[in-house]
C-alpha cells in the first residue's frame, strides 16, 4: 500500500513536471506566426529613427528592423511581417489580447511591467536615459535651474516618463505642472505652440524630435539623464521559446557585431572555420535553429537581409542621418559598451 503511493507520488510528480517543462518551452506564438506566415509586430509610428512610415507607407526604423529580425528567424524572410502602430498606453493591451505577437516600440524594461504585464522583456536594444528639452530663448541651461522655475512640463501618458519627472520634480522641490498627452505629436504641437514650456522624454526621442522640428536649433536638451531606460523588445510571458528566439535573435546581431560579420561579408564567411562563428551561422553540424525549433541557419536569414546591430544602428540613427547619435552604451561591451552577447553554445 506505501509503495503503491509513492508510486503514483512519483507519476504525479513526474507528470507534472513533464507538463511545466512542455508549458515552459510551448511555442504557441510561434506556431501562429508560422501558420499566418506574417509576424504581427507592435510599434511606435511617430519617432522619426525608431518607428515611423515613409512615403510609401513602410515602417522604417531602429525598432521596427528589430520585429523584421524575428520575422526573418522564424520565416526566413524580414519582409514577412505586419506593424500595428500603437500609442504608449495600449501596449500592455495589445500584448495581453494576442493583437500583436511582440512589442518593439521604445520600451522601457522595469520590474512592474515584467511582471504585471505578463510580458517577457527580451535583451536591452538601446540603453537610453530621460531627458529634458526646452527652447533655447527659454534660458535655462540645467536641469537644476528649471527647477527654480513655475513652467509647464509636458509627457506622453502611459511611460515611464511621467513617473520619473515627478519624482525629479519632488527631488528638486521644484512647481512644475506636469501635462500629459497621448502622443508625441500632441506635445508636440501644443510646445511648439506655447502651452508646454518644457517636454520631456527618452533623450533618443527628445533627439529625434529636435532634429525633425521646424527649427531645429531653437531647442536645447539639457545634459544630463533623469532616469535609466533600458529599450527592448517585449513577448507575452505565456510562449518561452518565442522569447528565447527574440533574445537570441538580438543576440546574434550583436554576436555578429563582434565577428565581424556584416551583410556584405557574409558570404565569405560561410565557409568559415572558425568555431564561434560556425555555431553563430548554424553551419556543418550547428544546430543553432534546432534548440529554438527554427531553421539553423537562421542568422544567415537575418544578416544577410538585415545586417548585423552595428548596420541597423548606422541606417536609422548613425552619423549618416539626421541624429547622428553616438554608439556610447549602445557599443559593444569591448569598445566600452553595454552590448554584451551570451554565449552560442
Ligand atoms: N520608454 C518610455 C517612453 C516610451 C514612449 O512612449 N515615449 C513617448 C515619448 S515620451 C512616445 O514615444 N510617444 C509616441 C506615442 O505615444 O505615440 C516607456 O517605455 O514608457
Amino acid at each position: 500500500m506505501y509503495r503503491l503511493r509513492l508510486l503514483s507520488i512519483v507519476v504525479l510528480v513526474a507528470l507534472a513536471l513533464g507538463v511545466g517543462f512542455a508549458s515552459a518551452q510551448d511555442g504557441h506564438i510561434v506556431d501562429r506566426i508560422m501558420e499566418r506566415g506574417e509576424l504581427i509586430c507592435g510599434v511606435n509610428s511617430v519617432l522619426p529613427g525608431f518607428g515611423t512610415q515613409n512615403d510609401a507607407g513602410e515602417f522604417v526604423g531602429f525598432d521596427t528592423d528589430i520585429c523584421r529580425a524575428v520575422a526573418a528567424a522564424i520565416l526566413g524572410d524580414a519582409g514577412a511581417i505586419a506593424f500595428r502602430p500603437l500609442t504608449a498606453a495600449e501596449r500592455p493591451t495589445a500584448l495581453a489580447s494576442g493583437e500583436i505577437d511582440m512589442l518593439s516600440r521604445n520600451t522601457t524594461w522595469t520590474m512592474s511591467r515584467d511582471t504585471e504585464w505578463g510580458a517577457t522583456f527580451g535583451p536591452t536594444t538601446f540603453y537610453d536615459g530621460q531627458g529634458i528639452m526646452v527652447k533655447v530663448d527659454f534660458g535655462v541651461s540645467t536641469i537644476a535651474e528649471l527647477g527654480e522655475e513655475s513652467i509647464v512640463m509636458c509627457a506622453t501618458a502611459g511611460t515611464t516618463t511621467e513617473l520619473n519627472i515627478t519624482d525629479k520634480a519632488n527631488e528638486l522641490g521644484a512647481d512644475w505642472e506636469l501635462s500629459t498627452f497621448p502622443d508625441f505629436d500632441a506635445i508636440m504641437d501644443a510646445y511648439e505652440a506655447g502651452a508646454c514650456d518644457a517636454f520631456t522624454s527618452d533623450i533618443s526621442s527628445l533627439v529625434s524630435r529636435k532634429a525633425t522640428s521646424a527649427d531645429p536649433a531653437a531647442h536645447t536638451i539639457l545634459p544630463g539623464a533623469i532616469s535609466k531606460e533600458p529599450l527592448g523588445p517585449v513577448s507575452p510571458q505565456s510562449d518561452a521559446r518565442f522569447a528565447d528566439i527574440i533574445r537570441w535573435t538580438v543576440w546574434g546581431l550583436v554576436q555578429a557585431e563582434e565577428f565581424g560579420i556584416d551583410s556584405m561579408n557574409i558570404g565569405d564567411h560561410m565557409e568559415s572555420e572558425d568555431a564561434g562563428i560556425g555555431r553563430l551561422l548554424g553551419l556543418g553540424d550547428n544546430v543553432a535553429g534546432e534548440y529554438l525549433g527554427i531553421n539553423d541557419e537562421f542568422m544567415v536569414d537575418v544578416i544577410s537581409q538585415l545586417g548585423n546591430y552595428g548596420e541597423i544602428y548606422d541606417r536609422h540613427l548613425g552619423p549618416d542621418t539626421i541624429f547622428g547619435l553616438e554608439r556610447g552604451l549602445n557599443d559593444l561591451w569591448t569598445r566600452g559598451g553595454l552590448l554584451y552577447a551570451a554565449p552560442f553554445r
